[in-house]
Parts: structure tokens; sequence; C-alpha cells
């Protein structure tokens, strides 16, 4: 199912390179530019070393923890922070999304053993006894809530024993700019407050950093095809039909006859905006969880996460057919095989 796509490259047959005049292989309005793949790298690595650089998110001393999920973004992030010298080890949450799940943790693997890098395996089933459909079945909430809380602790814990500098993922610009516009559309001031390319460290927080935030989905779709990583093209099953695909798809419409302003969106609120939003450094929470150790926010001294894995682990296990929607499910079948018998339909997100 994973393979490498070729959509990325919609460049006029003719077009030459804006750097050196060699044929172009890929088109970006937003520069008003076509790239051949030597000049189109470069782009890349130049705007990932300017977020890098601009938000002083790590430095060649620290080591980092990369948080792989078999997409094209943070297999991408990976290949160049390892091509730009610096210490990683892969993180790979296994969700328990099905065929989904499985065909993604092979292609990390994969990528890793092929370049020689460290990855490191997180299976909530198996070392937390429950997985994400389970978990939204159980708390009857959208999948992507139980499945980013459940992220969140792991990447954190994992950083924390590990000892690790900084934990990085590979969120794009594409994706920052639909959250900020959903944030904006709510006027949610917290979220607005912390929607930072990088977060320092806070007590027993890792520093968490996205160093793809002036990299769109399609730059890095083109550089996985020009780097030759494979990568699982298929989205996450339980994300069709989310809040965040609908800002993203706004968004398209907009970049698609004004080009630059998903760009000029999020950089112009990171400039000009977040100065303005920004306070002084969160408290921690000075409760730590009495299960796992982690900072717990809470009265009850359990963190959101135990309580989530107290309650999930103990139903019974939940396959992802039986949590989709009804084209959800059809879009799944399509995508990975014939599901097995399920209970019925569920119409509608848990
Ligand atoms: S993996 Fe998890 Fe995403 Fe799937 S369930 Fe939602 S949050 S969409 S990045
Ligand atoms: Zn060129
Ligand atoms: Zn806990």
């Amino acid at each position: 199912m994973s393979s490498k796509s070729g959509q990325w490259c919609r460049a006029a047959d003719m077009s030459k390179c804006r750097s050196c005049r060699a044929p172009a292989v890929i088109d970006l309005p937003r520069h008003n530019a076509h790239f051949c793949a030597e000049h189109l790298e470069q782009l890349c690595r130049r705007q990932f070393r300017r977020a890098v650089d601009d938000f002083a998110m790590f430095s060649h001393d620290d080591t980092i923890l990369v948080a792989v999920s078999g997409g094209k973004d943070s297999l991408a992030l990976w290949d160049m922070l390892a091509t730009e010298g610096y210490s990683t080890v892969g993180l790979y949450i296994g969700l328990g999304i099905g065929r989904y799940s499985d065909e993604s943790h092979d292609v990390v693997a994969a990528f890793a053993a092929d370049r020689g890098l460290e990855l490191r395996t997180v299976d909530l089933r198996t070392e937390h006894g429950f997985d994400v459909p389970t978990a939204a079945r159980v708390t009857a909430r959208v999948p992507c809530s139980s499945c980013g809380l459940s992220k969140r602790h792991i990447f954190d814990e994992v950083a924390r024993d590990g000892g690790f500098d900084v934990v990085v993922t590979g969120h794009n610009l594409d994706d920052e700019a639909a959250v900020l516009f959903g944030n904006a559309l709510r006027w949610d001031v917290e979220y607005l407050r912390r929607q930072a390319p990088v977060l320092p460290a806070r007590g027993r927080f890792p520093r968490k950093a996205k160093p793809l935030v002036r990299l769109t989905e399609r730059e890095m779709a083109a550089w996985c095809v020009i780097r030759g990583i494979d990568y699982v093209v298929e989205e996450c099953p339980m994300a069709i039909g989310n809040r965040h695909h609908t800002y993203k798809e706004a968004l398209a419409v907009v970049e698609a006859t004004s080009p630059g302003t998903t760009a000029a969106f999020y950089l112009g609120f990171l400039d000009r905006m977040a100065p303005l939003l920004a306070t002084t450094a969160d408290e921690e929470p000075v409760e730590l969880c009495r299960s796992c150790g982690a900072p717990s926010g809470s009265s009850d001294g359990v963190c959101a996460f135990c309580r989530l894995a107290e309650r999930a682990s103990t139903a019974t296990p939940v396959p992802v057919e039986m949590v989709l929607s009804r084209g959800a499910r059809r879009r799944y079948i399509e995508q990975w095989g014939d599901a097995p018998a399920t209970e019925g339909d569920t119409d509608g997100r848990p």
C-alpha cells in the first residue's frame, strides 16, 4: 500500500528550473517558480535551517527524538535531520489502527534499517493494554482525542526516560495553518498562545519543536520522491471527516486562487500576532501522577493518560472498522482490503 507518489509533479512540460534552467520537476506557485530536483532539495534544506535557527529549536549538540508515523512529513524530517548531521533516534507509536498501523510500522522500520538509524517502538496495546479504536469507543469521543493524548504522553515519557533534549514532529506549514485557522475561528486564545514552532522544556516536559513549519505538504511529498523515501500515502482512516481536514480543504481553496496565502497567514501570525499573545512561561503542574510519575495537573493525582488507560484496557478490543463512519469505513476497505465481520454500522463518529 505504501508508495512514492508522483502526484506532486505537475510542472508544465517545458518549464525550466528558476536556478539552473534545467528541466523542472515541480512548480511552486507560492514562489512563482519551477525547480529541478537538486534545487528543490536545496530550497527545502534552506527553509528547514531557517526554521531551526529562527526559533532556536536545537543544535548539533542535542539528542533529538523524532516522532515518526510512516507518513511523508515525519520521514522527510528524519531524513533531513540525519543528513544535516544531527544526532537522532526515531520513535514510532503503534496505535492499533488496523492495517494502516501495521503498514506504517513496516515502512518506518524499513526506512530506519536502510539508513542505519535507531528506531524505538512503543505499542499501545502491548505496553498499555489498549489501542486507539478501543479508546474511542470507551470514551465516546472522536478517536483523535485519545490518540493525541496518548501520543503526547508517550513522546514525553520516552524523551524523559531516554534523556533526550528535544522531541520533534513533522507538522508542516499546511498543518499549522489549518490548526491556526481552527483556533482563530473559535478565538481560542490559550491554544493560539501555545501554537509556537518550539515549546521550551518545562520541568518534566521536554522541549518540543516543529522544524517543517516553513514547508508545505506538497514540498514534503516531492522531497520523498527525490530522496527515494517510501512512505504511507494513505491517510489515517480516522482522519476522514475531522475538522482539521475541513480547515485544510478550506485553506487549499484560497491557496489555489491566491498562492502564498497559507504561508502569509501562518508565518504572519508567528511574526506579528504571536508576540502580542506571549505571556510568562507556563507553570508545570506540581502534582505528579501516582501511577506513572508524569506531571498530572489533576487533583486526584492521576494523569489523563493513566485514567484513559485504566478505562480502555479493561474494555473488549474494538477493531478500527467499528468506529469509522459509513463513508470512512468504505474508504478504509477500498484502501486496505475487506473488513472482518462487524457488529453493525456506527454511522457516525463515536
Ligand atoms: S493518527 Fe491519531 Fe492522527 Fe489518526 S487517530 Fe487522529 S490523531 S488522524 S495525526
Ligand atoms: Zn535547478
Ligand atoms: Zn500517569
